[in-house]
């Protein structure tokens, strides 16, 4: 019994290159903590990357600590079948495990100089949403809509089709058997510093950040798995 646990296909795409399985690690930002000025500043990411995304891995890690099956298994599979994981360690994967993943693809659909969808996701966002300017109104409505801590998602759903949603805290799509295409944190640690409580503005500085390149890129891979 124990041994068919998480060996379903894995979502294609891995948010974690490199380290599919634990003990987990930071991943690298790959650009400079002040490479998102003036949007988003670089003490934000400084400590948004260093010391919250660390925390997540650390307390990955430590419920994971003993679990040496369940270190095994890849986190994205981990967290798409929580209900299998054993329950004193649950809340600690679906909190800490989906903060790790969470953030790890925030910081890769992030960078400057690539302001608009390319092929294959361009052509799908005309189709779901009617285009680019449409499906930002979308996030950014979702995004204020977000009631205290969460996310707000461009999502493939079970059928391959783009949708626009939220989750609570650190609960990954994956949960409710969706891929995340990209994500945008709505938590406050993610702007307090420069916006305060002024989401509307972090949202609109946020979208000025997102790296299609990398985002339509993520869109092909998953649509090919
Ligand atoms: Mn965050």
């Amino acid at each position: 019994m124990q041994r068919r646990l998480f060996l379903g296909s894995l979502a294609a795409g891995a948010l974690l290159p490199g380290q599919a399985a634990g003990p987990y690690t930071l991943p690298k930002l790959g650009y400079a903590v002040d490479a998102l000025e003036p949007f988003i500043d670089a003490r934000t990411m400084e400590i948004h990357h260093g010391k919250h995304h660390q925390t997540y891995v650390d307390n990955l890690n430590k419920a994971l600590a003993g679990q040496e099956a369940l270190a095994k298994v890849p986190l994205e599979a981990l967290i798409g079948k929580l209900d299998q994981a054993p329950e004193g360690i649950r809340g600690a994967l679906r909190n800490h495990g989906g903060g790790h993943l969470n953030h790890s693809l925030f910081w890769k659909s992030l960078g400057k100089g690539s302001a608009a969808p390319k092929g294959a996701l361009a052509k799908a966002i005309e189709t779901s949403f009617g285009g680019q300017k449409a499906l930002e109104e979308k996030l950014r409505t979702a995004g204020l809509g977000v009631f205290g801590s969460g996310w707000v998602w461009l999502n493939l759903d079970k059928t391959g089709k783009l949708v626009v949603e939220t989750s609570p805290n650190q609960d990954s799509p994956l949960m409710a058997g969706k891929r995340p295409v990209v994500g945008i944190d709505v938590w406050e640690h993610a702007y307090y510093l420069k916006y305060q409580n002024r989401r509307p503005d972090y949202l609109a500085a946020i979208l000025q950040v997102l790296h299609w390149d990398s985002i339509s890129q993520r869109y092909e891979e998953l649509s090919r798995g």
